[in-house]
């Protein structure tokens, strides 16, 4: 590090005998300071050193091949760890690039920091036509959480401070750090900068419920006939695994797990209502959401799908202004869900409020009746290949390895693994998020390997793939335990969508027919496979997660098999007038 700075000195600084730091070092000793340990982004000016000498300082730096990906990768290390994850881009094109994702983990409650170097800000701001120049600030703040510019060297201890801060504080979000180029190379004695760093102490403090609104959950709880509680990725992000199953299983309540909650219990657990959903949301007179916002996956907490019996709901939620956002909410607990599960555990003492019996037999019935109606479904050994029988298979695979992280994105793709692939680890299930978005996948994959060191499954619809698919060779460059599984329909929705103009063009929702993704991987090394059966898949898959290689497999489904927009085709407008 010494070396690089006597190297990154600035030809006209002054002979001193004064030992120097400067804006670089400074950026690298803050992050250090606060436990960074990776950065995920794309090098080019201003930040192609500064990522050099990051790496040189054992930080590790994970090169993309799209600033996307690698904004995707750093929002999901802040889900799996805490701890804010942190993309590096370059000016203009390569911050708007990054931006996406910064704006997805803000939506999605995920602590990130985009840092991205920016042009010259006397240019910029009278607008004189720099290299990359753009207004990068005020561009980012009405994206993210909190957006702050440094200037000063002096001030960069503080600036990282506050991003780090900001980004996991409260209701976790994305954060924008506004580096300008000039800030790398600025000078200080390096005693005083030293002195400028700051340390964030319990950056993310709890926040204890209130007495009274415990008290408040439970006299609902214990009024209730038909309880259920949801978990939303709120909980899983939490890490209050231990006390959130203790609450569930001293009250009997069945439990709904939200996609990115599934595992947080077993879906295998016989208070899971997973298999039951429906009914329970029809049919229960009283929710306790944990980390999960009525937003339109779950219809905003009213119409058909929620029944017409009237319903109380408690909510569990670091942020205040959640509360009453979409229905009233009976019995607010605002803290975080650690301190708030605990405090309800211990007012409950000795006398929890218990599920009714008849209740929670029936929903373990409706379950038994919905898990045997899918089973023989799941055995179909089809060629072509339906989803079914290709997650039948791959249901199995993570049974046998429940410590794998299933990464998933897709429409027909998205929504049947989710609803058949069991998850038996929390954290251990991440996909498209509080907006359905194509692109998380192969940044996830990277990010997930990269945080917790385990193998990887990534099922991915072929059009989900292609958001992110480049980044096949980053993952090969950096030998990543990660199985790619393409769920190939040559398509969106479907293969077989015909351009109703008649004319050349292929229809609008369809691809390349028998295309064979798996032959991408090899490029890069890799290992590729052609899959046209449910054996053969598992095969493939399995030897995959064996040796622990970079693999892609190309699951050949039938074109025919999937349905308009997955699951949530009601959401399409329509038109009125007769399709000509
Ligand atoms: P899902 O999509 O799984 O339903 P959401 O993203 O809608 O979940 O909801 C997550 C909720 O969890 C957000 O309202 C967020 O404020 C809340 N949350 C996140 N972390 C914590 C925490 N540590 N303590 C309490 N609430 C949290
Ligand atoms: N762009 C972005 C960024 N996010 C989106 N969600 C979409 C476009 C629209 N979209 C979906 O909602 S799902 C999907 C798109 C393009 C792809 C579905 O096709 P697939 O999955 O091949 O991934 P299936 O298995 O064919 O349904
Ligand atoms: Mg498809």
């Amino acid at each position: 590090m010494a070396d690089a700075a006597v190297k990154e000195k600035p030809a006209s600084a002054p002979e001193t005998e004064q030992e120097l730091t400067d804006g670089f070092h400074l950026i690298i000793d803050a992050l250090k300071l606060n436990g960074v340990k990776t950065i995920y982004g794309v090098p080019g000016i201003p930040i192609t050193d500064f990522g050099r000498m990051a790496q040189a300082s054992g930080i590790r730096v994970l090169s993309f091949r799209h600033e996307q990906n690698a904004g995707y990768a750093a929002s999901i290390a802040g889900f799996l760890t805490k701890q804010p994850g942190i993309c590096l881009t370059v000016s203009a094109p390569g911050f708007l690039n990054g931006l996406t994702a910064l704006a997805h983990a803000t939506t999605n409650c995920f602590p990130m920091i985009l840092i991205s170097g920016s042009s010259e800000r006397e240019i910029v701001d009278l607008q004189q036509g720099d290299y990359e120049e753009m207004d990068q600030l005020a561009i980012a703040k009405p994206l993210c959480k909190a957006a702050y510019r440094v200037l000063h060297a002096a001030d960069i201890g503080i600036g990282i401070a506050r991003a780090i801060r900001a980004a996991v504080s409260g209701r976790p979000g994305g954060v924008y750090l506004d580096l300008p180029a000039k800030l790398f190379g600025q000078v200080m004695p390096a005693e005083a900068g030293r002195k400028s760093l700051v340390k964030v102490i319990d950056a993310a403090p709890a926040q204890i419920p209130a007495p009274e609104a415990v008290k408040r959950a439970i006299d609902v709880l214990k009024s209730a006939k038909r309880p259920l509680i949801i978990l939303g990725k709120g909980a899983a992000y939490a890490q209050a695994d231990d006390a959130i199953r203790t609450l569930v299983e001293k009250t009997g309540i069945p439990f709904l797990p939200m996609s990115m909650a599934k595992g947080l219990l077993p879906d295998t657990h016989p208070q899971c209502a997973g298999a039951a959903r429906s009914t329970v949301l029809k049919d229960s007179d009283t929710v306790m959401l944990i980390g999960a916002r009525l937003n339109w996956l779950l219809s905003h907490g009213k119409g058909k799908a929620w029944g017409e019996a009237p319903k109380k709901f408690i909510q569990v939620d670091i942020e205040p202004k959640e509360m009453d956002s979409n229905v009233e909410i009976a019995a607010p607990v605002v803290g975080d869900i650690g301190s708030c599960v605990k405090a309800l555990i211990d007012a409950m003492g000795s006398a929890p409020p218990k599920a009714p019996a008849d209740w929670t037999a029936a929903v373990s019935a409706k379950r038994e009746e919905n898990v045997a109606k899918m089973a023989p479904r799941l055995m179909n050994n089809n060629v072509p290949m339906d989803y079914h029988g290709a997650l039948g298979v791959l249901r199995s695979i993570v049974k046998e390895r429940p410590d794998a992280i299933l990464v998933n994105e897709g429409a027909n793709a998205l929504d049947l693994t989710r609803g058949i692939i069991d998850m038996y680890q929390p954290r251990k299930r991440i996909d498209v998020g509080t907006w359905g978005v194509m692109g998380v996948g192969m940044g996830y994959a990277i990010g997930a390997a990269i945080e917790t060191a385990k193998p990887v499954l990534a099922i991915e619809g072929d059009s989900a793939f292609g958001f992110s698919g480049m980044e096949i060779e980053t993952i090969c460059r950096y030998r990543l335990p990660v199985c790619v599984v393409i769920f190939n329909n040559d398509g969106i929705y479907r293969g077989t969508d015909v351009n109703q103009g008649g004319g050349t063009d292929p229809a609008t929702t369809v691809f390349v027919k028998g295309a064979r993704y798996d032959k991408m991987i090899e490029a890069f090394g890799g290992v590729g496979v052609n899959a046209t059966s449910p054996d053969e898949l598992k095969r493939a898959v399995n030897a995959a997660m064996d040796s622990g290689k970079p693999t892609l497999i190309n699951a050949v489904i039938d074109p025919g098999a999937g349905s308009e927009s997955g699951r949530i085709g009601n959401l399409n407008p329509q038109s009125k007038l007769k399709k000509k």
